[in-house]
């Protein structure tokens, strides 16, 4: 199946970070098969902590939803990831927006991401890869709600190499 992903830092050295998870993914079963550039996003929800690193990427796997929920949680856990505010400063966030077409409404597993349509941070960098991927509930192309998007957020694209 394939499945989109956001993947986002910001504490530490927030592009080796990245580097360093997209790495444990492949190595816990998960090929990355599309990256996004990587985007300096100004941090939304909670304001006041550092700019995030974003980016969004691609992969194919044999995992099924929740199994790959469980390996982004090893991934998060594997690189220091603590939980402190909620929403606040992370060393990685490792989000499941899309799982090819499903529907997915659990209590710890919502697919697709039920905040994706409303954040520029995500559709900027998905928008890059796959422009054309249809939200099964929503029936927009990526495209689509990124143009209807009314995020004010700033996202910037960082010239490092992905
Ligand atoms: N993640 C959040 C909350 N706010 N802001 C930006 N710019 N990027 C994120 O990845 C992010 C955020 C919760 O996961
Ligand atoms: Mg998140
Ligand atoms: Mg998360």
């Amino acid at each position: 199946m394939i499945y989109h992903l956001s993947l986002g830092s910001n504490l530490g050295r927030r592009a080796r970070i990245l580097v360093r998870a997209r790495r444990l993914l492949e190595a816990g079963g998960a090929v990355i098969t599309a990256e996004s550039s990587l985007y300096e996003t100004e941090p939304v929800d909670l304001p006041g902590q550092p700019w995030f690193l974003n980016q969004a990427v691609e992969v194919r796997t044999d995992l099924g939803p929740r199994d790959l929920l469980r390996l982004a949680g090893a991934v998060e856990t594997a690189l220091k990831r603590v939980r402190t505010a909620a929403k606040g400063p992370r060393t990685i966030d490792i989000d499941i927006l899309f799982a090819g077409g499903l529907v997915i409404e659990d209590p710890d597993l919502v697919v697709p991401h039920p905040r994706l349509h409303l954040r520029n941070f995500v559709l900027v960098p998905l928008a890059e890869i796959a422009p054309d991927l249809v939200h099964p509930v929503r029936r927009r192309t990526v495209r689509e709600l990124l143009d209807a998007s009314t995020d004010p957020a700033r996202v910037v694209r960082s010239p490092g190499r992905a």
